[in-house]
């Protein structure tokens, strides 16, 4: 029995990620921008895999503000709450509050009910970069790089990765210094996240969220620290705002590739060559 359980889990683990070592998309951070994000292209027929650092997924979400367990959204928010089932109640102001717990927990069921495949407690630790273009990543087990276990790590490859890694950008950065890559931002650098201003933070959130390089997109914070976005604290409607706009550019591009290399593939196209 003992044996069985073991190797059940095994076969299953390892037939996931060896079905995840080239995917269309591959998130790195599962907080609620990278869950949404991975929800809606899982649910247009992407293959995501989402890697997660912590063992359990949900990023800022869990301890709301300071620890209530309560988040604010606007109301315009409410669809997307809907497609996952989550549930918002009224404030007394223009603001809902949705209970933290079940904001997290039904960001991760519908992610993976859509799709998409998440990977807990897996750091990513460099980017693969080819011309220019991010199209893959290293990762590793995180207790092997928390306790700094001198063990060389392994690769997936990606048409698109998505940083959603929250206020450090980390993706962002690896590509910036180990990969050499100039951002689309003024300074071709990280401008910096801004200080609190609620208002101003959600819109910049949604705002900032998009292309930072090819192959390498932004959501939540991380845009905001990419494109110097203000904070904003637990009000969480421009991040999933910025994980479904993300989304959709991302599938617009992959598409967009998907049409042009068939184009180029095309039986008419290789007699004219
Ligand atoms: O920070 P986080 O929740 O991302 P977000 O979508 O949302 C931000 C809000 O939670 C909050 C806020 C509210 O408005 O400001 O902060 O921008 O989640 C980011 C996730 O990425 C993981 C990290 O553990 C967290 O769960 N992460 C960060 N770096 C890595 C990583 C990495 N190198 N590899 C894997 N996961």
């Amino acid at each position: 029995m003992e044996t069985h359980i073991t190797r059940a889990i095994i076969d299953a683990y390892l037939r996931k990620l060896s079905d995840h070592l080239s995917v269309d998309v591959a998130v790195v951070g599962a907080g609620p921008s990278g869950l949404v994000a991975a929800g809606a292209l899982a649910r247009q027929g992407f293959r995501v895999a989402v890697f997660e650092r912590q063992l359990a997924p949900g990023g800022g979400v869990w301890g709301g503000g300071m620890l209530f367990n309560e988040v604010a959204v606007e109301s315009d928010v409410v669809p997307i709450l809907e497609a996952f089932g989550i549930r918002a109640k009224p404030s007394g102001s223009e603001l809902l509050t949705v209970d933290s717990v079940e904001l997290a927990s039904g960001l991760i069921f519908g992610a993976i009910q859509s799709g998409a495949t998440v990977f807990n407690a897996i750091t990513v630790d460099d980017v693969v970069v080819r011309e220019d273009r991010v199209c893959g990543l290293v990762v590793n087990w995180s207790p092997v790089i928390r306790l700094q276990m001198h063990v060389d790590p392994v690769c997936v490859s990606a048409r698109a990765v998505l940083d959603a890694t929250g206020h450090q950008s980390e993706v962002v950065r690896l590509a910036t210094t180990k990969g050499r890559i100039q951002l689309a931002t003024e300074s071709g650098g990280l401008a910096g996240e801004r200080s609190m201003w609620a208002k101003r933070g959600e819109a910049d959130t949604v705002r900032c969220t998009g292309r930072v390089a090819p192959g390498l997109y932004v959501s939540g914070m991380a845009a905001c620290q990419v494109f110097g976005g203000f904070r904003m604290g637990p009000v969480f409607g421009g991040m999933l705002q910025s994980g479904r706009k993300v989304a959709s550019l991302i599938a617009a591009d992959l598409r967009a590739e998907g049409e042009s290399q068939s184009t180029q593939d095309s039986p008419r196209n290789s007699a004219a060559m």
